[in-house]
């Protein structure tokens, strides 16, 4: 790269598919502004993860500090070190800004942020330039954290003995969404050290300069609309499956060429995200499941975990099954093989899966797995929810010979495909998401 035109200091949220997600987006970005910098700041794990030997002209990785104290071990608990990664911040990320500066001699002319990383409104203000929040989630999602106020006090008002199961339809665009379906820290676990940083996030980000979503608008017509009322800009730039192609791990263990060995529609590919592992016992129902149905399956699973699959399952199914560790998911879900997505209703599976028309069968755990299950199945109508609420083998069986069926499934496989034509469309030449986009390379070009 020659001359730098402007720079943009990007800052991840570093855990989960965050990075990658907003590395996703950079990547687009920088493709179509060749002379614009982004400086790409992380933790060192996570930057190490998601660039692992790509290098690129106009995006450079820089490792700002993780907080956690020196020889620190993970002993289980998960919000360890999320909580010392926000209090790290925003001096972190200064640091790492202030190295970036100087190594490219261009002042930054823009903050794009994870929305999780509110401070970069006062950051962005005190600098004088604009802040571009990226929400990684689904609309649902972020029009929750908006609202959390409201929903605070109508909850709180509510005094009924099924009040878990009364409705959002106060809001608009979620009156399938029930109380019981809400991320932990909107009405309750007040307590999780991310629940602060989010509700402050819902009250900055109508500050934003824009807000880009990973979705697109036709999916959720009415909560963005809502959006837009309350948001400067917002911006549906996705699905990013089908905008462009990232650079997946290879395919290792040799997942595709198996897939072409199966029929059309045939197999269940199960996999819960980038960190969960549902817990031994759900583990081995599932197992059950699959064995009893007879499905051929291809499951992304770690290696530490397989110990809790039932006795002797892998060498029963090991003529229609196969395990990995970590499967290519694109390339997975986009072959002709692939029927049923078994997922935790993390939004980039559920995205990934409207991408390539694959139902879904949900078993949500945290966050934002319950809303975006509830509109996989209530709203959608693309897949389902466990009748158990968790995997048992009767339940997931059932859900299992339900999407296979010439009914329901066929409904459901029907529903998908017009979604996915929809989201087809949204990328196109003229879709709303391409025009989002070219908003956003608007914004990003005149910073400087
Ligand atoms: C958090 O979700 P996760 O990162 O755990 O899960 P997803 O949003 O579904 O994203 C998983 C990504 O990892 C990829 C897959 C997705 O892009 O294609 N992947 C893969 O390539 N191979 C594998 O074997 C397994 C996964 C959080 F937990 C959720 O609640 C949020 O919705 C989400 C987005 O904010 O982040």
């Amino acid at each position: 790269m020659t001359t730098i035109s402007s720079h943009i200091a990007v800052m991840a949220f570093p855990f989960n598919s965050h990075p990658s997600a907003l590395l996703n987006l950079v990547r687009r970005l920088a493709a179509s502004a060749p002379t614009v910098m982004f400086s790409f700041l992380s933790t060192a794990k996570s930057n190490h993860a998601i660039f692992s030997g790509q290098q690129y002209d106009n995006i450079r990785p820089y490792d700002v500090s993780d907080g956690l104290p020196e020889g620190y071990a993970f002993a289980g608990n998960v919000h360890e070190p999320v909580e010392a990664f926000m209090k790290a911040t925003p001096g972190n990320f200064k640091a790492g800004m202030q190295e970036a500066e100087a190594e490219a001699g261009v002042k930054v002319g823009c903050l794009l942020t994870d929305a999780f990383l509110a401070f970069g409104c006062e950051m962005a203000e005190a600098m004088g330039v604009p802040w571009i929040a990226f929400w990684t989630s689904c609309p649902c999602a972020l029009s929750v954290h908006i609202h959390t106020d409201p929903i605070r006090s109508t909850v709180g008002d509510i005094d009924t003995a099924d009040k878990a199961e009364q409705t959002l339809k106060f809001i608009p665009g979620m009156s399938k969404i029930q109380i019981c379906d809400l991320p932990e820290g909107i009405v309750d676990h007040l307590e999780m050290p991310i629940a602060h940083a989010l509700h402050i996030m819902g009250l900055k980000l109508p500050e934003a300069t824009a807000v880009v979503l990973n979705s697109y608008e036709e999916i959720d017509l009415t909560i963005i609309t809502d959006l837009k009322t309350k948001l400067k800009k917002v911006l549906s730039v996705g699905p990013s499956a089908l905008t462009f192609s990232s650079p997946s791990k290879a395919d290792e263990s040799g997942c595709l060429p198996w897939l072409d060995k199966h029929k059309a529609a045939s197999v269940a590919y199960i996999s819960f995200g980038t960190t969960l592992v549902p817990p031994p016992s759900e583990l081995a129902a599932l197992a059950e499941a699959i064995e009893a149905s007879g499905i051929p399956y291809l499951w992304s699973l770690p290696d530490y975990s397989r110990r809790h699959l039932p006795q002797g399952f892998v060498e029963r199914t090991s003529t229609r099954g196969m395990i990995v560790s970590w499967a290519p998911q694109l390339q997975v879900l986009a072959h002709t093989s692939v029927g049923i997505l078994i997922t935790h209703s993390g939004w980039n599976s559920i995205l990934e899966s409207i991408s390539y028309a694959v139902p879904m069968i949900c078993r949500p755990y945290f966050a934002d797995n319950m809303l975006n299950s509830r509109m996989v199945q209530d709203v959608w109508e693309i897949g389902v929810r466990l009748e158990d609420g968790i995997l048992t083998k009767s339940g997931t069986l059932k859900a299992i010979q339900l999407l296979l069926s010439d009914h329901k499934g066929k409904e459901l496989r029907e529903n998908i495909r017009l979604l996915q034509a929809s989201a087809v469309k949204a990328v196109g030449s003229d879709g709303s998401s391409a025009k989002n986009f070219e908003t956003l390379e608007e914004i990003i070009g005149s910073c400087s």
